[in-house]
C-alpha cells in the first residue's frame, strides 16, 4: 500500500488528517508544503488536486482532498481503531459533533475573530462588537462541547474523528488567546475542553504533529 499526505503546517483542516493518520497507525508518506514558497501553486501539485489545498491525500493512485472526506476514507482503509465507531447512531452522532464544530464553533465563533484580529488591512481596528459577539459565541461552543464529552474524549475514551476534527480549533483559540491579548481568549477554554486538549496533547504521536512555527 502506497499512502502519499500533504501537509501543511497551521493548516487545522491538514492538523485533523495527520492526527488521524497516526491514530490509526497507517503508514504514509509526509510531503510538507511551504505556503510562503507557495508550493500548493505549483505544477506537481496542482496536477494532483486542482484546488491546491491541504489536506491532500494519493492512496495507491486515488487522490482525495477535503479533511472530512479523507478523515471517512482513513477510517475505511484501515484495519483497527476506528474513527467513526460503535453503532450506526454513534457513528451518527460523530458525524454530527464534526458539523457541529464547523457551522458554530468554527464558522461563528472563531472564523469571525480570526477576520477581525488577523485579516484587516493596516491601521484599520477591529471591529469589537464583531469581536464580542465571535468570543460570545465561541464560548457558548466551548460549553457545549464541554456538555457532549463521553469519557475522555468526544465519543468514549478514545480519541475519534470528533477528537481530531476539533482539535486544531481549540489549538487555535490558546494561540491566539496567549499571541493576542485583546482578543479576550486568554482562559476561555473551560475546564472540561481544557482538560479534554491536555488529554489529546498528551496522545505519544501529538508532538510530532504540532506546527514547529508555534513552538516560539
Ligand atoms: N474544506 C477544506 C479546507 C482546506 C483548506 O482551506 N486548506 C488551506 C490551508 S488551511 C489551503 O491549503 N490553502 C492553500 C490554498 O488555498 O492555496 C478541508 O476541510 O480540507
Amino acid at each position: 500500500m502506497s499512502l502519499k499526505f500533504f501537509h501543511g503546517h497551521g493548516s487545522p483542516y491538514a492538523w485533523r488528517v495527520w492526527l488521524a493518520l497516526e491514530h490509526l497507525g497507517l503508514p504514509y508518506e509526509l510531503t510538507v508544503l511551504s505556503f510562503s514558497d507557495k508550493d500548493q501553486m505549483k505544477p506537481g501539485f496542482v496536477a494532483i488536486n486542482p484546488r491546491h489545498q491541504v489536506p491532500t491525500i494519493v492512496h495507491d493512485g486515488f487522490a482525495l482532498w477535503e479533511s472530512l472526506p479523507i478523515l471517512e476514507y482513513l477510517d475505511e482503509i484501515a484495519p483497527a481503531r476506528r474513527l467513526y465507531p460503535g453503532s450506526a447512531q454513534e457513528r451518527a452522532r460523530i458525524r454530527r459533533l464534526i458539523r457541529e464544530e464547523e457551522n458554530h464553533l468554527d464558522d461563528q465563533g472563531l472564523t469571525p475573530i480570526y477576520q477581525e484580529l488577523y485579516t484587516r488591512g493596516p491601521g484599520e481596528q477591529p471591529d469589537m462588537a464583531k469581536l464580542d459577539a465571535g468570543r460570545k459565541k465561541l464560548a457558548e461552543e466551548l460549553d457545549y462541547f464541554g456538555s457532549e464529552l463521553k469519557g475522555r474524549f468526544l465519543a468514549g475514551d478514545s480519541p475519534t474523528a470528533a477528537d481530531f476534527a476539533l482539535y486544531p480549533e481549540i489549538a487555535y483559540v490558546k494561540r491566539i488567546g496567549a499571541k493576542k491579548p485583546e482578543s479576550g481568549l486568554a482562559g476561555i477554554l473551560p475546564p472540561p475542553i481544557a482538560e479534554w486538549a491536555a488529554r489529546i496533547e498528551a496522545l505519544p504521536y501529538f508532538d510530532k504533529t504540532f506546527p514547529p512555527h508555534w513552538r516560539s
